[in-house]
């Protein structure tokens, strides 16, 4: 049996070397995230076995309650980020304000944004579940000084890095630092992600949708025609789409992008902004789908030139094959004119 050596690590070195004037220090944050993402499979794993699982008590800065291993992943992320040196900030999901690096630790370039455990409605059932990073380089001078609002607040077309972890039947950590995307399954036994995936193609035509269907009632005229399109069989076979909905964006999202699909969390009559953020979850899958070859809107504009006023803030999202965007966007001209 041929086995692939191609390390996460190895293959974040490699890219670095194509960048003569690379410093190091990107690689060096991919490297630690992988390590934080190791630690939080292991608890992941062990979720159903530990009495880790149910509610801490404690609502998170959007009113919903939190679960235990929502915090021990955010700890986890910050613990495994805070001392490398390279960051000046972060953000996390499960926290209302940007993260100081510590006094004592050196302060570096980048930013790092994260939502440490996606889907977490899911960890009780057992079902796939993720975290989702995003990195910038700061914009305030890297002087040593802590990093702002400012730092954090930018566009998804600044992140130089973006990746997912799914803690799924495997755990695959995926990851572009803007030159493609590559996908690493953790082999349990070596304790090392290894390249599974080399340079994903999402399918330029979807198969499958995936989309809330319970808030049907919410929608908009212009997004129940393009469900009711997609449901329908044409003399092509090109539909009617399988519906495919786990729940997990990162889960859905990794799906859709191996097989070809549209993930939606569109903005409804009672959500106008949708649910999903935009620098946790929504700029950071963007930026690996169009590495991918896909698209991300909110349902006019390009997801990742949204110029960012609030770290938590909300946008629709209609993610996926370029084909499939396309028709979407068609479709909500409608919703756009009302
Ligand atoms: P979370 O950040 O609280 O886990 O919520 C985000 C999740 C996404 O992973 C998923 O796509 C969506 O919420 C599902 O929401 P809904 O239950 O409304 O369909
Ligand atoms: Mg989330």
């Amino acid at each position: 049996m041929a086995i692939n050596f191609m390390t996460l690590t190895r293959h974040i070195y490699e890219g670095e070397k194509k960048h003569p004037g690379a410093t190091g220090e990107l690689s060096a944050l991919l490297h630690e995230l992988s390590l934080a993402a190791k630690v939080i499979s292991l608890e992941v794993n062990k979720a159903g076995l530990a009495d880790i699982i149910g509610f801490t008590g404690d609502n998170n800065v959007h009113g919903e309650q939190v679960k235990k291993l929502d915090m021990f992943s955010h700890d986890m992320l910050f613990k495994a980020m805070d001392h490398g040196g390279h960051l000046c900030a972060m953000a996390s999901e499960e926290e209302e304000d940007i993260i100081h690096i510590p006094d004592h630790h050196k302060k570096g370039k980048y930013v790092l944004l994260f939502d440490p455990l996606d889907g977490s409605s899911n960890i009780d059932a057992n079902v796939s579940i993720g975290t989702i990073f995003s990195i910038y380089k700061r914009i305030t001078p890297n002087d040593g000084s802590p990093g702002t609002l400012e730092d954090c607040l930018q566009p998804g077309i600044k992140q130089v890095a973006a990746g997912y972890i799914v803690y799924g039947s495997s755990t695959i950590f995926v990851y572009t630092a803007g030159d493609g995307v590559f996908g690493f399954t953790l082999d349990p036994a070596f304790g090392e992600f290894l390249l599974s995936h080399d340079n994903i193609k999402i399918p330029e035509k979807a198969w499958i949708y995936s989309i809330n269907e319970g808030n049907y009632k919410y929608w908009k005229p212009g997004l129940k025609k393009y469900i009711k399109y997609i449901q329908d069989a044409d003399n092509r076979g090109r539909r009617p789409y399988s519906s495919r909905y786990i729940g997990s964006m990162v889960a859905d999202i990794h799906r859709n992008m191996l097989y070809g699909g549209i993930f939606i969390y569109p903005a409804d009559i009672r959500s106008p902004n949708g649910k999903l953020r935009l620098m946790y979850e929504c700029n950071p899958m963007a930026f690996i789908i169009e590495q991918a070859g896909g698209r991300a809107i909110d349902g006019s504009k390009r997801i990742m030139e949204i110029q960012p006023s609030d770290l938590h803030q909300r946008v629709p999202i209609y993610i996926g094959s370029k084909e499939a965007v396309d028709k979407v966007e068609q479709f909500l001209k409608e919703d756009l004119e009302q």
